[in-house]
């Protein structure tokens, strides 16, 4: 049987590890994974999304994306463990097997593929995308400034040299846009949205875009609070938690603030680990802890999801 040529769920993969990873898991486990292509990068790239789930009729969806950021590794590394979980877990393990049996996960490996290998060959420290924009010869936009909400009001930058830079306007970035297109025509089925980023482990909800809170928000911090719990309580890694622009900082464009804009009651950010002592050059050897962590909260996110 083929191998994703050097692919380790323990380790950090480059870009055509991952694609090729997206191929050999689909067609391995034709019952619970369908791999599509929901776009392409600035670069030309195909922007993969996995759906993950058992065949069913209408089914709720929770939408998970990961590497917004290029340099924030352990994040597509996240969303290459759930899906492995998922699969290896499927039928014997109970929560897992009846959250797949009742919604669909859609799983986005790398939305920022084209940053994510410029990481990997030219600046391990870089953030955005790859995108020129007339004007400037600078380049990149951050895709976390990029969405329709607020955008560019606070926290961002209508500087294209800088690494919050909003873009020319919302939507600018074909990632960006693939991804809004993907979600607003999904949008009775999508429940929840999680986007996972790092570091500083905390796990955030709307708004960021503005001192203000949503109309849930009793309800989101109460489960963003128990999510955490269950997260610590395995290694006791402690999250903070809370509204994005009183608990990490004011920004505005942000995708998670967008999808809850587009009804998606459910919408967080999770930023994983660490606090700073590694930061974004967090260790291969805290992957697999990471993610199992990672995994309990966002488990238990799904259930609360598919109870409400
Ligand atoms: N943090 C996020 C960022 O884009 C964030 C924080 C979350 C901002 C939600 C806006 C909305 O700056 C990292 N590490 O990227
Ligand atoms: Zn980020």
């Amino acid at each position: 049987r083929v191998r994703a040529t050097g692919h380790s769920y323990v380790k950090y993969n480059k870009w055509e590890t991952i694609e090729a990873w997206t191929q050999q898991v689909a067609t391995e486990n034709p019952a619970l994974i369908s791999r599509s292509v929901i776009g392409t990068t600035f670069e030309g790239r195909d922007i993969y999304l996995l759906k993950v789930g058992k065949a069913g009729q209408n089914k709720p969806a929770i939408f998970i994306d990961c590497g917004f950021h290029a340099r924030e590794w352990i994040s597509p590394a996240f969303c290459q463990w759930f899906v492995r979980e998922a699969v290896r877990t499927y039928g014997s393990e109970i929560q897992i097997t009846e959250l797949l049996n009742k919604l669909d996960f859609y799983i986005l490996p790398v939305l920022n593929i084209d940053g994510y290998i410029y990481t990997w060959t030219k600046s391990r420290f870089w953030r955005k995308t790859r995108s020129t924009h007339a004007g400037s010869s600078c380049v990149g936009t951050d895709p976390n400034r990029n969405f329709d909400a607020g955008w560019c009001e606070i926290g961002a930058s209508r500087n294209p040299c800088d690494e919050t830079y909003c873009g020319p306007a919302a939507e600018s970035e074909k990632e960006t846009k693939a991804l809004a297109d993907f979600i607003r025509n999904n949008l009775s089925s999508i429940k929840a949205y999680l986007t996972i980023h790092s570091y500083s482990q905390m796990l955030i909800y709307p708004y960021s875009y503005a001192y203000k809170v949503g109309e849930n928000n009793v309800e989101l911090n109460t489960l963003a609070k128990a999510a955490v719990k269950e997260l610590a309580s395995l290694h006791g890694t402690k999250y903070t938690y809370g509204p994005g622009a009183t608990t990490i900082y004011p920004a505005a464009g942000g995708s998670d603030d967008w999808a809850y804009d587009q009804g998606i009651r459910y919408s967080f950010t999770l930023e994983l680990r660490d606090t700073g002592r590694y930061g974004f050059a967090l260790p291969e050897s805290q992957i697999r802890a990471t993610c199992e962590e990672t995994l309990l909260a966002i488990k238990y996110i799904a259930s609360y999801v598919l109870e409400h």
